[in-house]
């Protein structure tokens, strides 16, 4: 029978789809008539990675497969034909535009979208429909690094590259959970030999591996680079000349840092003075530092001058576009970079471009468009307000989950609820803001896609495709040229593959754009403004700008000294410091802190579908500190309700050390569709910094309270119930609910008010009376199965959710034949363990055991129990245990 059957194997160099890093990633494909499958790995010529993955990328092949894929269009809940879709589409589109002016629409894009789709995007908007109303999850994002390279810079033109972290004597981490959200770069920082010092509020992974972690009061870090700032000046570690040569507004900016004398820094940011010593020491001492920074600076109602404050330490010592220094804005998503080129933020037109009448006469030129927008369009926060209040009444979502990820989510939700016209293009049918759309467009996804990302280090690469879209999906960029066409754009939009949009793209960077001369735009890549098919096909990784000056591209920026600005020289910024916006107060008396889990991608949509990814956490977990929880009578494990002004988030209580008294953290991944009030987002007031838009998500004011629970059930089913299964859920009145996805089916877990009719309702949920039941009653709960010829329904109850079995084990249930006898099946499985090492299926239990057998260091716990052998993310975390059962036993 082999023989007959037709095996292909082929091999595709293409990027990961998650973070920032950009790694190269090879694909194999096995064709076995229809079904495809496939696997990754590294790809050891990417410059990134170099045939390394992290744990996420390592994942890749088991998030694929067509289940859960939005695969036809729907218009309000019924499946349509892609014709009536485009066509109900353009006419809304141009009814609006006609009665109440093109900033009537918007646009809300994605930092996943790959760049083809996004010029096309803005194009459509920005040039032909005339409004500026375009804007894009990056806003959340990177919008305050943007911002600040550009005031400081010129441009938005991150001057470091990969290899100077391998170069550095000291990476300054500034609100970065890198072992856990760039694991790559962690590592490679880990191989060389810098000294790490991470400041961060709380102890992560990443402060695990630091040689000094600086537990800074939330929202204080503009005040630790002013004190820094004058510390440097003081013991006279300034480097004059570059300060003199290339930069202006230095003394005012001195200024402004003096009255940030170490005493009142060291107060002001909650950090003993020794510390704040050492790090300044440390930082002046060191020539060549690199500050690595993300998130804990850019979501925050002063990001943009927290980022200038880190800025400006590096201009004052010379500490730029040299190897191994640099302020270094790390991006979170695989194509943010690609984003900010293409101009997907509100306030940019394209190509590094911004809204001068010289610039979109340029564009309108460029583009022949006699309908340019002629004024920046409304950023993220604005832009979803004016959907509530109505300005906006047609908007078109893309390859982002706003009712999820936007700040007062619920609000957002309900606002497009009200919204005449909600289109959303997705790759999966069900997501929060999926339930909001009137109109939903089935896109491709990864591995079906083609196109170029940019890395952090302003690297681009080529997403390729080796997989066949299933259903009717569609590439991004096809959608929108189909409603440019049918709004009467055809001309500008007929691109028939991505590399014509490319060429574009590349030729606007380089329109009117005279290298090395005043005026002259960061953003060049015309030198590949006429790859043919096969080159673009065949490109390989490769920096910005790529122009006649620099054919191969340019690894590091401004080693000349030279700088974007009117003036050519770097632009100091005297920074006032300013606290959160959202206070604790006496009602509200704890900060909530929120970011990244080591082995999920935002909303889940992806690494959701991944089984193994689950092990590692499977639900909302909200870190406390053992004295906060006692105050507010939590015990470890229990369900808790965290509520702000704005909304409430449940989940289970971790008590951990690594939270301060008064700040609380929890994850950003779980949504209304995979749990009950599972949404931080809602938690968040929309305030906004003043420069960027960018919204404050890491200090939320919440109270804190326990909520009881009369019983636990993990209830497991199969696919085909799950749409009943939901139902019930919206209506339920349960404490609480999240939903794992495995194999064949879903697992539930439920907290419970009251014990329900476990046989009634496990027939309503099933929608059948004609199964078999089996019942076990035990001390501390009950277990019940239903089944016809294989296993339907099986629901294990407890009073503690501690007490019920392992859930691995129970998951195989699903996918194993029915057992001679039903009933075995209620029985004899253990109590869950926690995976720490995700790929080689190592627990914590596991790790312990050894540890205290005196198994001693990360790597014999590898050698021994091969944790940490594959993709290393789970290193820190190991290396945490290993401490913490040190100083246990000491
Ligand atoms: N595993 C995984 N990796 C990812 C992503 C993912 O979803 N999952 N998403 C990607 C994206 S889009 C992004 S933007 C990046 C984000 O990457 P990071 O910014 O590294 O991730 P976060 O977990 O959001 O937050 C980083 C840290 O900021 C700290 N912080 C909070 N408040 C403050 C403060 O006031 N000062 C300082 N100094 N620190 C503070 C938090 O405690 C947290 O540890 O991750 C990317 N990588
Ligand atoms: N409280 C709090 N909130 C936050 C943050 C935080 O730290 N704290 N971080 C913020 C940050 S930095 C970010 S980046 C955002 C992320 O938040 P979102 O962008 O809202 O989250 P994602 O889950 O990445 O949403 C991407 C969507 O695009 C879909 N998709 C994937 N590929 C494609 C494709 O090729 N085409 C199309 N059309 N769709 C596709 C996915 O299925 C998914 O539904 O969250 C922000 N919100
Ligand atoms: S570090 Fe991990 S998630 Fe980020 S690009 Fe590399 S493999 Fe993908
Ligand atoms: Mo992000």
């Amino acid at each position: 029978m082999a023989l007959l059957e037709h095996f292909r194997a082929q091999k595709t160099c293409t990027t990961c789809p998650y973070c920032g890093v950009g790694c190269g990633v090879t694909a194999t494909v096995k064709n076995r008539g229809d079904e495809q499958a496939a696997s990754v790995a590294g790809d050891e010529q990417h410059p990134a990675n170099a045939g390394r993955l992290c744990v996420k990328g390592s994942a890749l092949a088991e998030t694929l497969g067509e289940h859960g894929r939005l695969l036809r269009p729907r218009l309000r809940g019924r499946e349509c034909d892609w014709d009536s879709a485009m066509d109900f589409m353009a006419r809304q589109f141009k009814r609006t535009i006609a009665e109440h002016g093109p900033d009537s629409v918007a646009f809300y894009l994605s930092g996943q979208l790959l760049t083809e789709d996004y010029y096309v995007a803005n194009k459509l908007m920005k040039g032909f429909i005339g409004s500026g109303n375009v804007d894009t999850n990056s806003r959340l994002c990177m919008s305050s690094a943007v911002a600040a390279y550009k005031r400081a810079l010129g441009a938005d033109a991150v001057p470091c590259c990969y290899e100077d972290l391998e170069e550095a004597e000291l990476v300054v981490l500034v609100g970065s959970n890198a072992a856990w959200t760039h694991p790559i770069l962690f590592q490679r920082m880990q191989a060389a030999n810098a000294k790490l010092v991470v400041i961060d509020p709380r102890a992560s992974a990443t402060s695990e591996m630091a040689d000094l972690h600086l537990a800074i009061t939330p929202g204080s870090d503009g005040a630790l680079f002013n004190g820094l700032l004058r510390f440097l000046s003081e013991v006279n570690s300034l480097d004059r000349e570059f300060i003199k040569n290339h930069t202006e507004n230095f003394s005012q900016t001195l200024d402004t840092a003096g009255e940030w004398t170490p005493e009142k820094t060291a107060e002001y940011c909650g950090l003993p003075l020794d510390q704040l010593m050492e790090f300044f020491t440390l930082f002046s001492h060191s020539e060549k530092t690199i500050s690595f920074y993300s998130q804990g600076i850019n979501q925050s109602s002063s990001g943009t001058d927290k980022n200038n404050a880190i800025i400006n330490c590096h201009l004052a010592t010379g500490r730029i576009g040299k190897p191994g220094a640099g302020p270094f804005s790390i991006t979170g998503q695989p194509n943010a970079m690609g984003g900010r080129e293409v101009g997907g933020l509100a306030n940019m037109l394209a190509a590094h471009m911004d809204f001068t009448p010289e610039n979109i006469d340029r564009v309108g030129r460029f583009w022949r468009s006699g309908s340019m927008a002629n004024k920046p369009g409304l950023k993220a926060v604005d832009l979803f307000r004016a959907i509530e209040n109505g300005e906006i009444k047609a908007v078109w979502i893309m390859a982002t989950n706003p009712a999820v990820s936007m700040p007062d989510a619920g609000r957002v939700a309900r606002a497009l609820e009200k919204c005449p016209l909600v289109v959303v293009s997705d790759c999966v049918a069900d997501t929060d803001t999926a339930r909001c759309a009137d109109l939903l467009l089935p896109a491709t996804t990864w591995g079906e896609k083609n196109g170029t990302v940019t890395n952090s280090e302003r690297r681009i690469s080529r997403q390729r495709s080796f997989l066949t879209p299933p259903g009717e999906a569609r590439h991004d960029w096809q959608i929108i040229c189909d409603l440019a066409t049918q709004m009467g754009f055809g001309e500008a939009f007929a691109y028939t593959h991505p590399v014509d949009i490319f060429r574009e793209h590349a030729a606007l960077s380089g329109f009117e754009n005279q290298t090395g001369k005043p005026g002259s735009r960061a953003f060049d890549i015309s030198a590949l403004e006429n790859l043919s098919r096969r080159e673009y096909d065949q490109l390989q990784p490769v920096q910005w700008p790529v122009n006649s000056a620099n054919p191969e591209g340019t690894q590091r920026l401004f080693a000349d000294g030279r700088f974007y600005t009117a003036s050519g020289r770097a632009q100091f910024v005297p920074v006032q410091p300013r606290s959160p916006e959202q206070k604790r107060s006496a009602e509200y008396p704890l900060w909530l802190n929120s970011g990244r889990l080591r082995d999920q991608w935002h909303t889940m949509t992806r690494t959701g579908r991944a089984r193994k990814l689950l092990d590692h956490s499977e639900l909302p977990e909200i870190q406390i500190n053992p004295r906060d929880a006692k105050h507010w009578h939590v015990d470890d494990g229990q369900l808790v309700e965290v509520r702000s002004p704005r909304g409430t988030l449940c989940g289970r209580a971790a008590l951990t050390g690594a939270q301060k008294a008064g700040e609380l953290f929890a994850p950003i991944h779980w949504s209304e569709t995979l749990a009950y009030r599972a949404r931080v987002s809602a938690l968040a007031e929309p305030v906004t910094d003043p420069y960027s838009g960018q919204p404050e998500f890491k200090q939320l004011s919440v109270q804190l309270k326990p909520l009881p629970v009369h019983s636990y059930a993990s209830l497991l089913c199969r696919r085909e119930s799950a749409e009943r299964i939901q139902q019930w859920l919206s209506e339920a009145d349960l404490v609480h609910w999240y939903r794992v996805p495995c194999n064949d089916g879903y697992r539930y877990e439920l907290a419970l008010r009251e014990t329900p009719d476990w046989r009634a309702l496990g027939e309503q949920l099933l929608g059948r009376n004609d199964l078999h039941w089996q019942q076990l009653r035990l001390l501390q709960g009950e277990r019940w199965l239903a089944y016809g010829r294989q296993v339907d329904l099986l629901v294990f109850t407890g009073g503690d959710w501690r007490t019920l079995p392992d859930r691995q084990v129970l998951e195989s249930s699903l996918e194993q034949p029915l057992p001679e006898a039903p009933a075995q099946l209620l029985q004899n499985i253990p109590p869950g363990a926690q995976m720490v090492c995700s790929c080689m299926q190592v627990s914590r239990q596991q790790i312990q055991e050894a540890i205290e057998r005196g198994v001693d260091s990360v790597e014999s716990l590898g050698e021994e129990l091969g944790c940490g052998t594959n993709c290393g993310s789970c290193k820190p975390e190991i290396a945490g245990l290993l401490r913490k059962l040190a100083e246990q036993a000491a």
